[in-house]
């Protein structure tokens, strides 16, 4: 592993983004459904609902547990592979900042074993799982920063200024 990846923020839809690998935001059935979850089958198509499909029944019967991983091919988005994570319901996770770290730590060995060096990831748990923004930031940043991984770069694409302003916070501008 070589070191921690340089960190990018984009504001915008995470299906319309060039990258390696595009992380989702899914949930244990690996079955698609809204957020950027359904934005990502809609717009990759049903290859890779048909992959989710495939390896629910030959690994994921019980359904993925929350804080693991997996790809799938990308489909007709501009990627390589979907890396489907399952983040934690904030009230039903009590908030432990260790089920959102284990998305994005997990994500990235999943990045690693596929080759992948560029890797694109959405604020996971913030939409219908309803993680409070600031501290979603807090943990994805620190996360990634702490991982080494052969990811050169990690994008963070955030679908609104309220959640592109909490990673930029957290971040924080690169010195002169
Ligand atoms: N590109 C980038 N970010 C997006 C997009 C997009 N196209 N669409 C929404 N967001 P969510 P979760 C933001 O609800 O909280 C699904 O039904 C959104 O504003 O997609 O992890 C799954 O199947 C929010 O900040 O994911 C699961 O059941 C963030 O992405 C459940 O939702 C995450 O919102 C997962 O909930």
């Amino acid at each position: 592993m070589t070191s921690t990846p340089a960190l990018t923020l984009v504001r915008g839809d995470i299906t319309r983004q060039s990258a390696d690998a595009i992380v989702n935001a899914a949930n244990s059935s690996l079955l698609g459904g809204g957020g950027v979850d359904g934005a990502i089958h809609r717009r990759g198509g049903p290859e890779i609902l048909a992959e989710c499909r495939a390896l629910r029944a030959a690994r994921y019967g019980k359904g993925l547990p929350t804080g693991r991983a997996v790809a799938t091919t990308a489909g007709r988005l501009d990627a390589r592979w979907v890396i489907h994570t399952v983040g934690p319901v904030y009230q039903a996770s009590g908030g432990d900042p260790e089920l959102l770290a284990s998305c994005y730590r997990e994500s990235l060995r999943v990045a690693d074993e596929l080759g992948a060096r560029t890797v694109a990831f959405p604020a996971i748990s913030t939409g219908v799982y309803r993680w409070p923004m600031d501290d979603a930031a807090r943990i994805a940043v620190e996360t990634v920063r702490g991982t080494p991984t052969d990811v050169e770069k990690v994008t963070f694409v955030l679908f609104d200024d309220r959640a592109y302003e909490a990673f930029a916070a957290r971040v924080g501008t690169p010195r002169p």
